[in-house]
């Protein structure tokens, strides 16, 4: 089954949003497949956030992301990667529809509440980057049989 990288950022966090992202995708219907509190180190946030190296905000990104504890997730389902993304909202809070995490809670693009992985590709990376192999749990849940 698909699975995607979420990750409540340290405003999320400081904010004590941690709970209701989480309850958003499990009420949709997703299953989480791991999770952890943790501080990311700052070669980690190089990184994982290694496609902006060369945008002018690269610097504060990674100074923000590792300012504070993170919410590391792994959630999976079907289309989970692009239906946690619209979940999510537009990067800038300002053009994210009410409704989405960035809509109901942000207001800067800095401090955005959350990320998640783009692709496919980025999943596996980042999911690869956040979490060793036990960390990820594999487990039957019966409810699902009702949103299948
Ligand atoms: P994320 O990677 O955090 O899930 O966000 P995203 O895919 O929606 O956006 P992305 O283009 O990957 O940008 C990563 C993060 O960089 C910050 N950003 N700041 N100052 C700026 O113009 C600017 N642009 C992007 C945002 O916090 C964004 O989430
Ligand atoms: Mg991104």
């Amino acid at each position: 089954m698909e699975k995607t990288f979420l990750m409540v950022k340290p405003d999320g966090v400081q904010r004590s949003l941690i709970g209701d992202i989480t309850a958003r995708f499990e009420q949709k219907g997703f299953k989480l497949a791991g999770a952890k509190l943790m501080a990311i180190p700052e070669s980690l946030a190089e990184e994982h956030y290694g496609e902006h190296k060369e945008k002018p905000f690269f610097g504060e990104l990674v100074d923000f992301i590792t300012s504070g504890p993170v919410f590391a997730m792994v959630w999976e389902g079907e289309g989970v990667i692009a239906t946690a993304r619209q979940m999510m909202g537009a990067t800038k809070p300002s053009e994210a529809a009410p409704g989405t995490i960035r809509g109901d809670f942000g207001v800067t693009v800095g401090k955005n509440v959350i990320h998640g992985s783009d692709s496919p590709e980025s999943a596996e990376r980042e999911i690869g980057l956040f979490f060793n192999k036990e960390e990820i749990v594999d487990y039957q849940k019966d409810n699902l049989n009702w949103v299948y």
